[in-house]
């Protein structure tokens, strides 16, 4: 048994970290804050486990938010980073292992006639949404509450994932005019879709959303949703941009686009694409990319864009995704989110458990939430209550209600069986 990387008692490191970073995290919902409880500091994860500094052991759920759709430290994929590594790291000009990347992505994503690379999702939507306004010559974009679609100044409105984990309206720094040009709209309501293009139609640019919502927990669209915003942008002449940095390869080879069968002008994407090293892209319409610099003038341009091993990792990772995976692990997926319905009931307690594809969030509340304002009016003393039972039980929750749970391939009949169990037993003591 490899022993954990680090060795150092949690609590000592927690203390340092406190001293070095912004709420000693480098990114804010790591900070377990609405969870009320103090972080874990997690130094290994191995296929459905993560081991904390301290070497306690957990079924993980949180999954690298988003990527480890293999599970931690594929054997595949860390022998085809340690290959690569031995090539160089930045060498400064186009790698081939980025041409195989992008040719794998635009084979199973085939609306990305032509795609760019980034160093995250967050610059990848910064970058679309650029090109959205300058293919469209119009400044407003449409997003949905409790949609997040990274930290870009326009989208930290009304967003989920950290911004709703701190309760935050929006972002200090943003300033009134640039917040001033995005719409915010309730998800699946296709009457304030209607209103919004009524009154500003020739000023919207694009229209972004995650196919599937997933940082307000997992908010999937109603039927006919998607395909009404595409039929909308399109008859105003605005661009439909996927945010599919979760949903890309998450709900099946195609992601979103290809599940709901929507044509998007532009996509973007992050997370799997890289097996777990910092990555975005983005990409769609020929027409349109070819206004990317240096072909056209929108300029975007990033130092490590297209890293060799985050192209290495995500090559491998994407070679493993096969269509029988999805299948096995949505199976596994919808046994445990019955698990889950069945385990509130049994406590007593209104859950709502929304699931699309291996996606899925057990919700404090009555009934499914249609939008972010809805699942916002979840019971986060319960889920901080919930957390802290599963943790005691060795399964590792997101630590905000929301966010998406993300089981991987690697999350057999036994995990699911372990996080099943340990739902029922904290369910049942949380009601004495
Ligand atoms: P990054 O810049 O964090 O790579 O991607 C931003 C982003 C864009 N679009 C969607 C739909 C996303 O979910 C994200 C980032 N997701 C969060 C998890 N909910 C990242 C976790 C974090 O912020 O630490």
């Amino acid at each position: 048994m490899r022993q954990a990387l680090i060795a150092t008692q949690q609590a000592a490191l927690r203390d340092r970290a406190q001293k070095l970073f912004p709420g000693g995290v480098n990114s804010p919902v790591r900070a377990f804050l609405a969870v009320g409880r103090a972080p874990l500091l997690l130094g290994r994860g191995e296929g459905a486990y993560v081991w904390d500094a301290d070497g306690n052991r957990y079924v993980d759920l949180i999954g690298g938010w988003g990527p480890a759709i293999l599970g931690h430290a594929h054997p595949a994929v860390v022998e085809a980073v340690r290959r690569a590594a031995f090539d160089g790291f930045a060498l400064g000009a186009t790698h081939p292992r980025e041409v195989d990347l992008a040719e794998r992505i635009r084979a199973a994503m085939p609306s990305l006639e032509r795609l760019r690379f980034t160093s995250s999702g967050t610059e990848a939507v910064m970058a679309a949404i650029r090109l959205a306004r300058a293919a469209t010559g119009r400044d407003l974009v449409v997003k949905f509450g409790g949609a997040y679609h990274g930290h870009v100044d326009s989208m930290l409105v009304e967003a989920g994932s950290g911004v709703a984990t701190l309760g935050i309206p929006g972002s200090a720094g943003v300033p009134a005019a640039i917040a001033g040009t995005t719409l915010v709209l309730p998800f699946n309501d296709v009457a304030a879709v209607d209103e919004a293009f009524a009154r500003h139609g020739q000023e919207i640019a694009a229209v972004i959303t995650e196919p599937v919502i997933a940082n307000a927990g997992v908010i999937a669209p109603q039927q006919h949703f998607l395909e009404h915003l595409r039929k909308a942008t399109r008859d105003h002449g605005a661009l439909l941009i996927l945010d599919e940095v979760i949903t890309g390869f998450r709900l099946g080879p195609g992601g979103a686009q290809a599940r709901f069968g929507i044509q998007p002008d532009l996509t973007t994407l992050g997370k799997i694409i890289g097996g777990g090293l910092p990555v975005g892209a983005y990409g769609g319409r020929a027409e349109l990319m070819a206004l990317v610099a240096p072909e056209g003038p929108v300029y975007q341009a990033g130092t490590l864009s297209g890293h060799p091993l985050a192209m290495a990792a995500g090559a491998a990772t994407l070679a493993r995704l096969a269509p029988g995976n999805y299948a096995t692990l949505e199976t596994r997926v919808e046994r445990l989110a019955a698990a889950l319905s069945a385990a509130g009931k049994a406590a007593g307690r209104d859950v709502a458990v929304a699931r699309c594809g291996p996606l899925l969030t057990l919700f404090f509340l009555a009934e499914l939430p249609p939008n972010g304002a809805a699942a916002l009016r979840a019971d986060r003393d319960l889920y901080a209550r919930f957390f802290t039972a599963m943790l005691e039980r060795g399964v590792l929750l997101p630590p905000s209600q929301f966010e998406a749970w993300f089981p991987g391939f690697a999350h057999g009949d036994a995990e699911i069986d372990a996080i099943a169990t340990a739902a029922r037993e904290s369910l049942a003591e949380m009601a004495r």
